[in-house]
């Protein structure tokens, strides 16, 4: 039998595959941002939902007492950046037809703002209640939102949206009177799915719910500041 010195050297090559870089990669990002204090909320829905009516008015709400910057994805356009500027800084992210918003897209739009020192670094996805679901972005808070337009049977028809999210927001609750949408049935199945999801009714046109959901904003900073340090 050889000796030790005489075995040749094994070199084993551990590769990963590209979903568990990705999963690497977004938690590496998690912990980056949450060092700095910043806390990223990545904002999903189907198209219309109202995400970039939220960010104008969570914008104009808190923009002048914390540092907030919003990276926009969309297929085409940059119609919804165009809609926050001059509230606060913004980078539009355009996957020219992807249906998700990935991580490097993700940080080269931070990257393109100057990697600047933020309090909340907001994301709005692509209005897609399927994709983006898979795909995590680095964020330490997971927001989806759902309007009383489009029925109160989404969760449990888009079931991984709603496991992976912390928070669901019920939009455009001043169109109520006018729809067979019931917030109690929607926030029921939800939960039935992710029985901790915090829910929030919300119409940001008028303001209603904005409070909670500003309080929700800063609660889960508080969280991530107090137990990064
Ligand atoms: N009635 C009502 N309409 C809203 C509200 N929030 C957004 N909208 C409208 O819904 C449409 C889509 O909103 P938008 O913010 O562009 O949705 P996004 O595609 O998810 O970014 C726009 O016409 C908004 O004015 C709301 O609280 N109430
Ligand atoms: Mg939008």
């Amino acid at each position: 039998m050889a000796s030790d010195s005489q075995t040749p050297a094994t070199s084993i090559v551990v590769r990963r595959t590209v979903g568990e870089q990705a999963a690497v990669d977004a938690e590496a990002e998690r912990r980056r941002l949450a060092a700095r204090g910043t806390l990223v909320v990545n904002l999903l829905s189907s198209p219309g939902a109202g995400k970039t009516t939220l960010l104008e008015q969570t914008a104009r709400r808190m923009g002048s007492d914390w540092r907030i910057a919003v990276l926009v994805g969309d297929l085409e356009t940059d119609r919804d950046a165009q809609r926050l500027q001059g509230l606060v800084p913004t980078a539009q992210l355009t996957t020219g037809g992807a249906c998700h918003l990935e991580l490097p897209l993700v940080q080269r739009g931070l990257a393109a703002l100057g990697d600047p020192e933020l309090d909340f670094l907001f994301i709005e996805n692509v209005g897609n209640l399927v994709c983006p679901a898979s795909h995590d972005l680095g964020e330490h808070l997971r927001v989806v939102l759902v309007s009383t337009t489009e029925g109160d049977d989404k969760p449990g028809k888009y079931p991984k949206m709603f496991r992976t999210s912390q928070v669901m927001l019920v939009t455009k609750i001043d169109l109520l009177p006018y729809v067979p949408f019931q917030v109690e049935h929607v926030i029921a199945d939800a939960r039935r799915i992710q029985p901790q999801l915090e829910a929030i009714p919300i119409g940001a046109l008028q303001g209603e719910g904005l409070d909670q959901w500003q309080r929700c904003l800063i609660d889960a900073r508080q969280r991530l500041t107090a137990s990064s340090s």
